[in-house]
């Protein structure tokens, strides 16, 4: 029998056995056909201390990751000491992306990588800004433009040790951190700034505040859940501002490039009708913190001075935990991003949880809400992670019609899967996830008219998920973690990816759409199946994948790779 005819034989059979998914909604999941924008940007990401390794190297400095995982704060005590070792095995990852057709790539520079204590008097690691002037120029002799995080989480130990870092004299004009911010920034611009042209400030800085200086699980380990948040988000911002304007003053005109943050939201949908506003709140205290103060008018949003105020009193304070702004403050913050970089993973229900208690009062709280999920949602690898694909339609439409319809780059998007034994290298769930999601962006882009610019996926590699170090992958690429030469093996996602730059989204009548095409119902049903049938291991679906579609998922690489 001719291979393409067998292949849609097994897919019917297929499709005969799989349970119609009772969250299928016919008109909001339906695939869409068509292609991208001609300039869209495909990318994929990764992280300094989640894929460098090197720790130690040179003159490095210890960030507070290296710290945190030194102490055996991470899942099996996993640490980045090695990582990926991209350090030193970069024109690897080069090769990778090359292969895929991709010609972006956003990765981070690590700050104690090129200043040790984090202070430029202190002294110029010449091996950091070695490394990664050749991988950016291993990347544009490829043809592959860098997009540069700037601070990706890793901060200098130093820094912590002798300002608090981001908690440094949040309200004063006598801040430091601002500054030391700016000049690393400034020192990154004159050095790498010929060759690239899309700077990221911070990496999800709602990360950094809450679960480094609220929570305090992540590093630096501060626990201050009512304030320590509120002060480190902040200096952030401010950061934020300070490195876009040296930009904008000193380079923007010899360079021309493009200075953005990029901000994390989960989608917050309504439980029920009455549930509305408690979403929207959700959404302003979460992308708003900082999106409305640097997106739209210098301050944070209206619903979040309110109702911190409103607590204030109820607390008995005289001040509210949200700090503020002075005049001059706002106008340099208002405004400092050139594109709007979001990274976005999942959504939650939202309900309305008026009068939570005031004694220990934290952010999670102060939004008056509670978060969970619809029990048809299917989860991924990482506990927080539930697979929502219209959910990225709505925040991107939101951003649009909140933020003056910025220019959006997606600058993270992907699931997670287990390590396990044999690795899951056809990882189904995961080419289900791009599927859906990047369909989802399209009818953004083309329906909605959200100026979507570029989709990224994270991540490029397995690598170092930080509390959860090495026992949850997101990689287009398996890296096996115990084997000394950290050898990359493409995965079958790696192959549906590149198919889809090729293509530039789904196009009418191509090969690949016609594969999508009879994949849709599967990939929106079996990843439910996955979730009912989870065992925190392989799940029962797994089984099904490798009986059902392993074999015409082959057949399909042949017809259409
Ligand atoms: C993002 N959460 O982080 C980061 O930018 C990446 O470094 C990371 O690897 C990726 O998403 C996958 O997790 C997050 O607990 C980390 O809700 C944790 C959460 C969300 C995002």
């Amino acid at each position: 029998m001719e291979p393409r005819k067998f292949f849609s034989l097994l897919l019917g059979v297929t499709l005969a056995l799989t349970p119609i998914n009772g969250a299928y909604d016919k008109e909001r999941d339906a695939l869409l056909k068509g292609t991208f924008p001609q300039d869209f940007i495909w990318s994929s990401a990764t992280a300094a201390y989640q894929i460098e390794g090197a720790w130690n190297v040179s003159d490095k400095g210890p960030s507070v990751w290296d710290t945190l995982a030194h102490q055996g704060r991470v899942y099996n005590q996993d640490t980045g000491d090695v990582a990926c070792d991209s350090y030193h095995k970069y024109p690897e990852d080069v090769a990778l992306m090359k292969q895929m057709g991709l010609k972006y790539y956003r990765f981070s520079i690590s700050w104690p990588r090129i200043f040790p204590t984090g202070e430029q008097q202190d002294g110029v690691n010449q091996d950091g800004v070695r490394y990664y002037n050749a991988l950016i120029n291993e990347l544009i002799a490829n043809d592959i433009q860098p997009m540069v995080t700037l601070f990706h989480w890793d901060l200098p130990q130093v820094l912590q040790d002798r300002y608090g870092g981001f908690l440094n004299n949040h309200t004063t004009n006598t801040t430091v951190i601002h500054d030391l911010f700016g000049d690393y920034a400034r020192f990154c611009y004159q050095n790498f700034g010929d060759r690239v042209k899309y700077w990221i400030t911070f990496n999800e800085p709602w990360i950094t505040s809450w679960l480094g200086y609220g929570v305090g699980n992540f590093a630096p380990q501060h626990n201050e859940p009512a304030e320590g948040q509120y002060k480190a988000a902040h200096n952030i911002i401010l950061s934020h501002a300070k490195a876009y304007h040296i930009y904008d003053d000193e380079f923007r005109a010899a360079q021309g490039g493009q200075v953005g943050i990029t901000l994390n939201c989960d989608w917050g949908t309504p439980k029920t009708p009455a549930d509305a506003d408690a979403a929207l709140r959700y959404v302003q205290f979460f992308l708003g913190w900082f999106a409305h103060p640097i997106y739209k008018n210098g301050d944070y949003p209206e619903v979040m001075k309110t109702t911190m105020a409103r607590k204030a009193q109820e607390e008995g304070r005289t001040t509210s935990r949200l700090p503020e702004f002075t005049p001059e403050q706002k106008l340099s913050i208002s405004g400092t991003g050139d594109f709007f970089g979001l990274n976005h993973y999942t959504t939650v229900e939202v309900t309305d949880a008026c009068c939570t208690p005031i004694e220990n009062p934290n952010y999670d709280t102060d939004k008056d809400v509670g978060t969970g999920h619809a029990p048809d949602w299917p989860r991924a690898a990482s506990s927080w992670l539930y697979v929502v694909p219209w959910g990225i339609r709505n925040l991107l439409g939101f951003i649009k019609e909140e933020y003056g319809d910025p220019e959006i780059y997606v600058t993270e998007n992907g699931r997670s899967d287990h390590d396990q034994d044999p690795a899951i290298m056809m990882d189904m769930e995961r080419i289900c996830y791009y599927m859906m999601y990047t369909n989802e962006v399209m009818k953004a882009s083309n329906m909605d008219n959200v100026k979507v610019k570029a989709y990224t996926a994270w991540s490029l590699l397995d690598n170092f998920e930080w509390l959860s170090g090495y026992s949850e992958r997101f990689g287009l690429h398996y890296v096996d973690f115990n084997d000394p030469t950290r050898t990359r093996y493409p995965k079958a996602s790696s192959v549906f990816f590149k198919q889809l730059v090729r293509n530039n989204g789904y196009p009418e009548g191509s090969e690949f759409t016609k594969y999508v095409e009879n994949m849709w119902y599967f990939c929106h049903n079996t990843t439910e199946a996955e979730v009912n049938g989870y065992t925190g291991g392989a799940s029962q679906i797994s089984s099904l994948f490798s009986l059902f579609l392993a074999i015409p998922m082959m057949i399909a690489y042949s017809l259409i790779a």
